[in-house]
C-alpha cells in the first residue's frame, strides 16, 4: 500500500517536471472603434499588404530600415475616416494601440495621415530584412525622427479608433 502511495507520488512529481510545450497563439492584429470595418488581420494578410521601408534610429543610436505596412493604409483598410479626408470634426480622432503586455499608446490622425505629416509612421514586421525578434514582434509602430523611442509599442495586438468628446 505505502509502495503504491509512493509509485503515485513519484509519478506525479515526475508529471509536473514534463515540459509543457509552449504553443503560441496564432497572432491577429484587431482593428475596431470607431471605423466602418472592423478588421482581423492574421500575420498573412499583414504580410501580403503593400509594404514601405522606412529609416529609424533605434534606443542604441543605431539606424535601422524597418519594413511594414503604414498606419495609414490600415486606416484606411478599415474606414476609419469618412470618403479618407480628414478634417473638420474627424481630427477629433484618434488612434489607440495596444500590445500583448498592456501597454498602450496613442496617435492623433492626423499624425498617421499623409496629407499632414511628414513622416510616415509604420505597423513593421521586418527590421533590415529579417523578421522582427519575438520579443517585439509580430509587429511594432516604428516612429521615425521621434526623439525617445516610447511609442514604438512592441508585440501589438490591436488598433483601437476612437473619437474625442
Ligand atoms: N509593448 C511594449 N512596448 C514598448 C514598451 C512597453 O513597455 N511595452 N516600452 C516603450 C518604451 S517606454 C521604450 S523607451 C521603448 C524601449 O525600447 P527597447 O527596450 O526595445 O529598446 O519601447 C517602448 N515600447
Ligand atoms: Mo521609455
Amino acid at each position: 500500500m505505502t509502495k503504491a502511495l509512493l509509485l503515485v507520488g513519484f509519478l506525479l512529481l515526475l508529471t509536473s517536471f514534463t515540459p509543457v510545450q509552449q504553443v503560441p497563439p496564432p497572432a491577429s492584429l484587431q482593428v475596431s472603434g470607431v471605423v466602418a470595418r472592423p478588421l482581423t488581420w492574421s500575420a498573412t494578410d499583414l504580410a501580403q499588404h503593400p509594404h514601405v521601408t522606412v529609416r529609424a534610429t533605434d534606443k542604441q543610436g543605431h539606424e535601422h530600415r524597418y519594413a511594414g505596412v503604414p498606419l495609414h493604409a490600415i486606416l484606411e483598410a478599415c474606414g476609419a475616416v469618412t470618403d479618407n479626408r480628414l478634417h473638420g470634426k474627424e481630427l477629433r480622432k484618434a488612434l489607440l494601440v495596444t500590445a500583448a503586455d498592456q501597454y498602450e499608446v496613442f496617435f492623433a490622425l492626423a499624425e498617421l495621415d499623409p496629407t499632414f505629416a511628414a513622416r510616415t509612421i509604420i505597423l513593421a514586421d521586418q527590421c533590415d530584412g529579417r523578421p522582427l525578434p519575438p520579443t517585439a514582434g509580430p509587429w511594432q509602430v516604428i516612429v521615425p525622427g521621434e526623439r525617445k523611442p516610447a511609442r514604438w509599442i512592441r508585440q501589438v495586438v490591436r488598433l483601437r479608433v476612437v473619437i474625442l468628446p
